[in-house]
């Protein structure tokens, strides 16, 4: 049981000797999806905060820090994102900060667990609030299978997953990321939820295995996320033209102005990894 004596702590064997702890003020939502255990708190410092089989997916005290990146790191990297799809993120992050892309013509959202979206909806309203634009289109499904039946289709792919244990263990295998290849557009870029430089060094060179055998430009990003095991979590990223490390669009100011994390140094800055992760790279 990971809730006692009003705190929350997160126990996986994917980091191992480790808890994150929250103290939890009220459960506003506790209940099993076909594919899932789906719980929403009311933490007493961090906001309200989603947790899934267990594991933290987001707290609307940090959640901008991820969400900004996985949709602009990719998005600004593109020359001319129009079309775009996502796999993963129920809770609305990601696609939030897609929608306020003014070029982008449409969205392709497909998440695996319609309760996830149902449960963010009601509780989460400042991140599920971009559902209802007329670019976006859900669909409630397998991200692999989605992808399968894709060629030739977008210019981006976002995939928000959870970790590879559960339903999302699908979107961490090279056959998943061969359906990605195949969908993209000839100068498309994939970005996916690649785990920590410190807690997940495994999947990170797995992840970087993969990606460079399929993409001729390939980059692992680093995002300071204080509620994510080890504080920090990455983006695995692989591009079939365009360069990756720096912004290939400049942010316009009113764009900016709405953002809290992503700026273009930020961009430029997540790419630069410590020795150690320089070294994992290579070794990849
Ligand atoms: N260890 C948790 C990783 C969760 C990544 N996905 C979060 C979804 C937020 N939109």
């Amino acid at each position: 049981m990971n809730l006692k004596n009003g705190w929350f702590s997160e126990i996986c064997p994917m980091w191992p000797g480790v808890a994150l702890s929250l103290e939890i003020k009220e459960t506003l939502y506790s209940g099993k999806s076909k594919f899932q255990q789906i719980d929403l708190y009311q933490t007493r410092h961090h906001g309200k905060m989603l947790v899934l089989d267990g594991i933290i997916q987001l707290t609307e005290f940090d959640e901008f820090t991820y969400q900004e990146m996985m949709a602009h790191l990719p998005l600004f990297s593109h020359p001319e994102p129009k079309n775009i799809l996502v796999i993963g993120g129920g809770d609305g992050g990601v696609l939030r900060e897609i929608n306020r892309h003014t070029q982008v013509e449409k969205i392709d959202f497909c998440e695996i667990d319609e309760a996830v979206i149902a449960v963010s909806k009601k509780f989460l309203p400042g991140l599920a609030c971009g559902f209802d634009d007329p670019r976006v289109t859900v669909h409630i499904g397998e991200g692999n299978g989605f992808v399968k039946n894709k060629t030739n289709a977008y210019d981006v792919i976002i995939v928000d997953s959870s970790d590879p244990i559960g339903p999302g263990e699908a979107l961490f295998q090279k056959s998943f990321y061969k359906g990605l290849k195949n969908a993209l557009k000839p100068c498309g870029i994939i970005a996916t939820q690649g785990e920590s430089i410190f807690m997940h060094q495994e999947w990170v060179v797995t992840l970087a295995r993969i990606t460079r055998g399929l993409f001729p430009i390939q980059a692992y990003a680093n995002i300071c996320v204080p509620t994510y095991p080890g504080g920090s979590i990455g983006i695995c990223m692989g591009s079939l033209g365009p360069e990756l490390l720096t912004p290939a669009r400049i942010i316009s100011q009113p764009l900016q102005d709405q953002l809290k994390y992503y700026t273009t140094q930020i961009h430029k800055a997540a790419f630069v990894l410590p020795h150690f992760a320089q070294k994992l790279m290579k070794e990849a």
